[in-house]
Formats: C-alpha cells, sequence, structure tokens
C-alpha cells in the first residue's frame, strides 16, 4: 500500500508501468526468456479473450538483433582488417576516379561499395568459402559494388595495376574489367551476374533450393555450403526481389542468407524518405518465415542503450524517419545534438559526456566488423530458416563532402584533388600529397603482415572468392536409339510436336547416361502440355517427401511427390523457373554436375514475360532447353490475344547464344535436341537452345535422306515439286504448325493451277539469318578472297520461280533472309493481336492459311508476268478471300 497519493493519471500510469516491468524483470531473471516469451503469449491470449483487438505486428524495435551480451569474441586481427578495408576502399574509389579522369569519363560507382566495404570484408576474412572447400559458397555480389570486388582480387594479388587501370575497358589490350558482373566477359572471374536489379536476389534463392535439389537426389555430396546474396535496400522494390521469399522459409532454405545493405538510399534519394525500409523488410521476412537479424547500430551504442532503462533512446530510435537519419548523416554533431537527442532532456543527459565530433562518429551497424560477423555467424548457424541481415549504413560512407550521405552520391564518380586526400587521411593510405592527384593504385607487398594475413585467410577458406571454372567432366552423349522411333515418323498417326517432346523426354529420362542429369521444370503447366505421366515416372522434388496422402492416389498417373522426385514443380511462377533453369544450367560450372534442364512454359509468357531474365541465363552461361509450348498465333485456338504467341521468335533473335528453332515434324525435334546435347554437354559450348512446341495435331512423317546438316542450320527441301518442270515455278517456306497448309498449298497450286511448287522446312529463319550475316561480314573484310556463300544462299541460288513463306511468327522472321535468296520473298505472318478462335478463323484473319499461301504465290507470279493477273483475282474469289479485308497487323 502506498501512502503518497499519485497527483494524477499519468503518474498512475508510469507507476503501474513500472510495476509491470519490473515483474517481467524478476521473470527474465528467475525463469529467463523462454518463460518470459510464455507469460507474453499468455497475457495477449488473456486480453484476446476480454475483447481487447490487439494491434498486429511482425517488427521488433529498432534496434540490433543480437544483444551484446549474446555476441561471440571476433577472432583475427582487427587492426589487420581494418588496414586490408582500408586498401581495398583506396583502390576502389581510385578506380572509378581514374576511369573518369579521363573527358569521356566511363562511369562506374564509388558509393554502393564504399557503404558495403565492411559487410564484404567480414565475409572475405571470415565465411566466403571458396572452390576449393568441399562447403564451396554461392555468392551473388551487388552489381555496383563491383569496384570493391575488383580492388580486393587486386589488393589479395589476382589482379595487377593493369586491369584496375583498364576497369569498363574490356576491350584494351591485355584484357580489362567488366562494369559490372558477367560471367559471358570475364568467364574465369565473374559466376552470376547480379546488375539488372531483383534477378540476383531471385536467382539466389533458387539457386539455394537447387544445391538442396542436387544433394536430395544424390548427385551430390551433403555440405555446408551456403548462397550469399548481396542487394540493395533501393533493389527490394523490384518484385523479383521479394516475390520468391516464401518459398525460401516454405523450404527450409537455412543455406540461404541475404545481406541487405541498408543505406536508406538508392540512386534518385531516399528508399523510404517518410518510413523505415529496415522495419518495413523486416515485417515482410519475418512475416514470410525468414529468420531477421537486424544490424543497426555499432558498438558505440551499446553503452547509450545499457543506460536507456526506461525506453527513451529505443523510442526515438523508432520514431525518425529514414529521410531524417540521412539529414543527421550529412549534418554536424551539434545539429545531431539538437535534432535527435534534444526533444528530451532526459536523451540530452545521456550523451552530455560526449562531444559533437565524437557524437558525429557514433557507427552503425553495417560499418562495424564486430557487429557484422556476430550477424554472419547466427546466420550461418541457423536452422530451419533462411536469413535476411538488414544492416544499416551509410551511402558514400568515407567519401565526405564529395558524397557522403548526399542525394547525388549513387552517380559519384569523381573527386577532386581536396577530396581524394581527405579520403586518403582517414583510411591512412601511404600515398602522398606529391601523388594524390594521380590517384595511384597502392597494394601491400607479400612480405608485409596485411598479404600475409589476407592469403592465410583466403587459403583457409577454400581459395580466391569471386572464382569461375567449369568444374564437371564432359559427357560421353547419348544413346542414338533413342531418337530412331522419331526419324521413322508416326506412320500416318496423328501427333503434336509437344506429344512428340513429352515423349522424347520421357525416354531421355530412362536413359542410363543423361538420365538422371535430366531436370524437368514446369511453371504449374505439365497436364496442359501431356506431361501428367511424368510425376509417377521420375516424381515431383519436394524436400520434404509427401506427408499427405494425394486424392488421385488410386490412380495410375498419381500426383507424387518425393525428397528424390525429379521434376521442378514450381506453380505459376515463369521467373522462379526460369531461375532454376539458370541454376540446373550452370549447375556444370557452380557444382562440378551436368544436369540438363528442360524448362517447359506457354511460349507467350517466356522472353515476352521473364526476358530479362533470359538475357541472365545468356550471360551465366547456362546450357539447357527452353520449350515454348503452346506455341503459335494461330496454332493455339481460343486462348486470345495474351496467350497466343508470334512474338517470341523474334524476341528470342537479340539473345546471341540462344539458338531458336520452329520445328515441324518429330524427326526435326529429336535431331534438333540430339545435336542440343552433343555441342552443351559432350563439346561443352556455352548455348542454349529455344524450342517452340505446338498442340495441333497430324502424322508426322520420316524423316528425307539427307535432311539433318539443313535442319540444324535452319532450311531444307522437305517436298520438292511433281511438276518441276512446270512454266511457273514456286518456293515455298513453312515452319512449325503451318508447315502443313504449306504443303496443302503446294497441292492445290500443282492440281488447281499447273504451279510447280517445292516445298522447304524453315526450322530456324534466326539461324539463318546469323549465318547470313556472318558471310557477309566476312566478305567485306576479305573484298580480294572468293565470297563465303551463305547456307540460306547455296539452298536456294538455283531454285525456279517466285519465294513465298509462311510464319506463324511476325513476318520480320522470314524477311530477315531475303536479302540472301535470288529473289524477293513474299511474307505471309502474324503480326497483330491475336483472337479468341478457332484455328481455321486464326488462320483466315492473319492470312496465313493454305489459300493464303495459294493467293499469295499466284499474285506474286502474276507481278512476274509468269501468269495473267486474272488468275490471281479469280483464285482470290475462288478461294472465297475478301481483297478488301482490315489489315490484322493493326486491328
Ligand atoms: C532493373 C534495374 N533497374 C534500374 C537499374 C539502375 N540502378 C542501378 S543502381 C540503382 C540504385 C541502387 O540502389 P540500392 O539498391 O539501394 O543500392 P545501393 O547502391 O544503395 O547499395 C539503380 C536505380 C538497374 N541496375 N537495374
Ligand atoms: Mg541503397
Amino acid at each position: 500500500m502506498r501512502n503518497i497519493a499519485p497527483k494524477d493519471a499519468a503518474e498512475i500510469d508510469a507507476i503501474e508501468r513500472r510495476e509491470w516491468l519490473d515483474s517481467l524483470d524478476y521473470v527474465l531473471q528467475s525463469g529467463g526468456p523462454v518463460k518470459v516469451q510464455r507469460l507474453l503469449r499468455d497475457l495477449s491470449q488473456h486480453a484476446t479473450e476480454n475483447g481487447v483487438k490487439i494491434p498486429f505486428t511482425a517488427n521488433t524495435p529498432y534496434v540490433n538483433t543480437i544483444s551484446p551480451e549474446d555476441e561471440a569474441l571476433m577472432p583475427g586481427s582487427r587492426e589487420l582488417e581494418r588496414r586490408i578495408k582500408s586498401l581495398v576502399r583506396w583502390n576502389a574509389a581510385a578506380m572509378v576516379v581514374r576511369a573518369n579522369k579521363a573527358d569521356e569519363g566511363i562511369g562506374g560507382h564509388i558509393s554502393t561499395f564504399a557503404s558495403a566495404a565492411t559487410l564484404y570484408e567480414v565475409g572475405y576474412n571470415h565465411f566466403f568459402r571458396g572452390h576449393e572447400s568441399p562447403d564451396a559458397d554461392i555468392i551473388y555480389f551487388q552489381g555496383h559494388a563491383a569496384p570493391g570486388i575488383y580492388s580486393r582480387a587486386y589488393v589479395e594479388g589476382r589482379f595487377d595495376e593493369r586491369h584496375l587501370e583498364n576497369f569498363r575497358r574490356e576491350m584494351k589490350e591485355g584484357g580489362g574489367l567488366s562494369s559490372y558482373p558477367h560471367p559471358w566477359l570475364m568467364p574465369d572471374f565473374w559466376e552470376y551476374p547480379t546488375v539488372s536489379m531483383g534477378l540476383g536476389p531471385i536467382q539466389a534463392i533458387y539457386s539455394a533450393r537447387f544445391s538442396r535439389y542436387l544433394e536430395d537426389r544424390g548427385l551430390k555430396p551433403k555440405s555446408n555450403s551456403k548462397v550469399w546474396a548481396f542487394l540493395g535496400d533501393g533493389e527490394t522494390d523490384e518484385p523479383e526481389s521479394l516475390g520468391a521469399i516464401t518459398l525460401a522459409s516454405r523450404e527450409k532454405l537455412d543455406n540461404l542468407i541475404f545481406v541487405i545493405n541498408c543505406n536508406l538510399q538508392r540512386l534518385d534519394g531516399p528508399v523510404r524518405g517518410n518510413g523505415q525500409i529496415i522495419q518495413e523488410l523486416e515485417a515482410a521476412f519475418r512475416g514470410a518465415g525468414w529468420n531477421v537479424i537486424k544490424v543497426i547500430w555499432g558498438r558505440d551504442w551499446d553503452a547509450l542503450l545499457a543506460k536507456d532503462r526506461d525506453g527513451l533512446l529505443v523510442k526515438r530510435m523508432g520514431e525518425i524517419v529514414d529521410g531524417q537519419y540521412q539529414k543527421y548523416a550529412v549534418e554536424s554533431g551539434a545539429y545531431v545534438r539538437e535534432h535527435f537527442w534534444g526533444v528530451d532532456p532526459r536523451l540530452l543527459d545521456m550523451v552530455k559526456h560526449l562531444t559533437d565530433d565524437q557524437l558525429k562518429m557514433l557507427t552503425l551497424g553495417g560499418h562495424d566488423p564486430i557487429k557484422v560477423y556476430n550477424a554472419y555467424k547466427a546466420a550461418t548457424e541457423h536452422k530451419g530458416a533462411p536469413t535476411v541481415i538488414l544492416a544499416r549504413t551509410i551511402k558514400g560512407y568515407g567519401l565526405g563532402e564529395a558524397g557522403e550521405g548526399k542525394n547525388i552520391t549513387h552517380q559519384q564518380k569523381k573527386m577532386n584533388d581536396e577530396e581524394l586526400r581527405a579520403f586518403r587521411t582517414r583510411f591512412a593510405i601511404p600515398v602522398s600529397d606529391a601523388e594524390i592527384a594521380k590517384a595511384p593504385f597502392y597494394r601491400p607487398n607479400p612480405d608485409t603482415e596485411e598479404f600475409k594475413y589476407m592469403a592465410e585467410r583466403r587459403a583457409a577458406l577454400g581459395g580466391p572468392v569471386p572464382s569461375r571454372k567449369v568444374r564437371a567432366e564432359k559427357i560421353g552423349g547419348v544413346a542414338g536409339e533413342i531418337f530412331e522411333e522419331f526419324y521413322a515418323g508416326t506412320e500416318g498417326r496423328k501427333a503434336s510436336t509437344t506429344m512428340v517432346f513429352v515423349r522424347l523426354l520421357s525416354k531421355l529420362l530412362r536413359d542410363k547416361e543423361i538420365g538422371k542429369l535430366v531436370v524437368p521444370i514446369v511453371p504449374d503447366e505439365a497436364r496442359t502440355f501431356g506431361m501428367e505421366a511424368l510425376f509417377r515416372q521420375v516424381g515431383i522434388y519436394s524436400h520434404s517427401g509427401q506427408v499427405y496422402e494425394p486424392v488421385d492416389m488410386d490412380t495410375l498417373l498419381y500426383y507424387k511427390e518425393a525428397s528424390d522426385g525429379q521434376i521442378l514443380e514450381e506453380g505459376i511462377n515463369e521467373a522462379g523457373s526460369l531461375s532454376s533453369f539458370i541454376a540446373a544450367g550452370t549447375s556444370y560450372a557452380a557444382h562440378g554436375v551436368n544436369t540438363i534442364p528442360f524448362f517447359i512454359f506457354y511460349s507467350m509468357f517466356g522472353f515476352q514475360r521473364v526476358g530479362d531474365l533470359i538475357w541472365a541465363a545468356a550471360d551465366s552461361r547456362t546450357r539447357g532447353f527452353l520449350l515454348g509450348g503452346t506455341a503459335g498465333r494461330t496454332t493455339l485456338a481460343g486462348e486470345g490475344l495474351q496467350h497466343q504467341d508470334g512474338n517470341s521468335h523474334v524476341l528470342a533473335l537479340p539473345v546471341p547464344n540462344c539458338l531458336s528453332y520452329d520445328p515441324a515434324f518429330a524427326f526435326e525435334l529429336a535431331v534438333i535436341i540430339r545435336d542440343g546435347i552433343r555441342r552443351m554437354y559432350v563439346d561443352g559450348e556455352s548455348v542454349f537452345y529455344y524450342l517452340t512446341v505446338m498442340n495441333e495435331q497430324y502424322a508426322m512423317p520420316a524423316m528425307p535422306e539427307g535432311a539433318t546438316e539443313g535442319i540444324l542450320k535452319g532450311i531444307y527441301k522437305f517436298k520438292a515439286t511433281g511438276l518441276p518442270k512446270a512454266k511457273a515455278r514456286a518456293q515455298l517456306f513453312g515452319s512449325g504448325a503451318i508447315l502443313p497448309e504449306v504443303l496443302k498449298a503446294q497441292e492445290v497450286l500443282e492440281s488447281q493451277y499447273g504451279v510447280g511448287a517445292d516445298v522447304w522446312s524453315v526450322t530456324s529463319y534466326t539461324e539463318l539469318y546469323r549465318e547470313g550475316h556472318a558471310c557477309d561480314r566476312w566478305n567485306m573484310l576479305h573484298p580480294a578472297e572468293p565470297a563465303k556463300v551463305p547456307f540460306v544462299t547455296q539452298a536456294l541460288k538455283d531454285a525456279p520461280g517466285v519465294f513465298v513463306a509462311a510464319s506463324d511468327y511476325l513476318k520480320v522472321l522470314p524477311d530477315s533472309i531475303d536479302r540472301w535468296l535470288p529473289r524477293p520473298l513474299v511474307a505471309l505472318g502474324t503480326d497483330g493481336f491475336g483472337r479468341s478462335e478457332n484455328r481455321a478463323s486464326l488462320r483466315e484473319f492473319f492470312e496465313v492459311d493454305h489459300r493464303y499461301v495459294v493467293v499469295a504465290t499466284l499474285s506474286a507470279l502474276a507481278r512476274d508476268k509468269k501468269i495473267e493477273p486474272k488468275v490471281a483475282q479469280d483464285a482470290i474469289a475462288a478461294l472465297n478471300i475478301n481483297p478488301e479485308k482490315a489489315n490484322p497487323a493493326i486491328s
């Protein structure tokens, strides 16, 4: 019983609060944290039962997740690590400054790495395992931090000055360094391209899952390797960055660690000026089931927080928005004292022993190696869930006036002499004032303590990172018999190329040599493509197996999930599936296992939907097969504008190492896949394939003699005319499911109009185009030598008559080879928006059915004066074509 009456309600509140806290402290001391957790849960339940609405929060206070008492002692030498880090900082900045000294600045970034240096250095000295370790890590370095990664390699002695000098000048003699992580350009160094923001994080998630897949299927020994993904806080706005985080927690990927550099800034300004990105990300990741470790405050803050019995400081920390925190970073200590601490005399009192300069220098968590070390240690030891580390830093840290914390800092590429001198002095770099203007590179000699320390640490951790090396042995090849039945044709039975593909895939899965290496990937479309038999044959991969009884258990083809299942069933997720495709298609280098991915998807949702990931796959030197299913603008009936694909072969053309084919027949598909496996996995070429497969069924013919070369190069004569001596001649090109229309046109032209037409199957306009230009280029550069003749010209130079092509894709595809033909080509194609219609109507609408092929041929012959115009005109009427019909390309 109190004998002094409280003065007012506020005082009662304060007393009550104190009593509750004291009680809690007592429970904490006597029973420990678990008891406190239980009590709090009971309290919350009790309150809810009594009608109290408890607001949901996935957040913890704005302080470090790991308290100082729980920190481990950091091994190694703080001092040497600090020296090394300073040198890495210096050379990273110097290489960008030097690259931009010339009038024609070549760009680069200083401030991203400046903010992330500690995050990387702690990794290099204590965590990142190289490929000589059985637990080799997979590391996605943030693209814009590349100068720091190059600088590290230089300080370690992996690069010399010439490399740094040639930053962003990779065509210089002796080689240079690419702007960002590009395995295509630096195949011995970079492993994973990240600079298209958002693609690194999603690939990291699927890569961590793929490591598990390899282990669960016995293709790789179990290991303790981790996947690290370093990303910017601004980058988390990309849907790809956070879009797949629930997969990681669902699959319990405790081999995955995200490190988000929360410098609170992106390119233009603050990431969340009016909010707190760290708290926002914490809630998102905690809500998704991740282990979240916030590293907000450096050691200097520990003593201040220890004094904060009433929670005033924590409360103050939590109420400041990021835009304001950024302001503190650029302001003086006096400003911080007044504006942050000055709101409450009790807060001011807490820092009265500190000078303004000391207040200004209180470090943040992401710049404190001990805090970062502890976060990494906790992350690598965490079991059962992936971890995200939210590390608070300052963008452009150390740049001072040159950009620290400023809104312009992302694009700061230059530093004047004075700024360089200040930077040099701050990090104690042994460069004299006389030399400073040149921004000279500097690294310690091999006999220095720093150098030895670095070398010893990297040796203990399994060698250099990043480092890319092809580790898999080439495979011996696939048994030829698998393909035989496809060369023979179906003897009149109807089949679609999709059905052919699925049959071929299921045979490949049974092959002794490569069966286990095949990785079928589907984004919830297996039934669409008639692949459900594979569920039972090889199982759907699920780390936890199948812990329920599937509804169709009593059927032959039940939905079988298994921990050693082979199919990656990714759900409705083309970006995730593509990430799996990249993981499986780069496994020959990353894991030394030659997995062969076959990713089959709705063709419209491939290049068009996730084209940038396909570009990253190309950069990554991914091998494998992309299968665009339900392809062809007029072959996919009923689905309409959003689904009907007449674009993808055009969109595939820009990808230099992607070979795209539009096969019409079973034998074409078999020849292409067989050769693809040879080129990629026997010969080790860094190419991949895009094949469209359709769902229209027709009889699959036997392979004509000698067709193989033409199928692979892009064109071969499928059916010669029966009227070779006819006065009017034509060459008809068809591809994919349009080829049967062209064959029908051949018949009509011969039987009704006496025109002798040869029919060619064009399996790949894009390959013909590339080869044609390769010849032209060579001829341009070798004017005195006999000219090379493109394959398409060789095939057609003596072919008589008019040239007409019909494609289920844009007309630009056939047009692309026009220049290498003896006479101009008439192109029919499917430019425009699709319609929800049946095949016949669609082909009429887009003017690619056999009637249009006939009319196009007759019209061309008429203009060539080989027949009377009236013949063509009459044909238009006879074939029931309205010449005034609207142009489908724009309707
Ligand atoms: C897909 C994509 N969009 C835009 C860019 C251009 N860009 C490069 S860095 C950057 C800002 C990065 O901010 P943040 O992710 O916070 O990284 P920080 O440099 O702050 O660590 C932008 C917009 C890009 N590289 N990729
Ligand atoms: Mg940022």
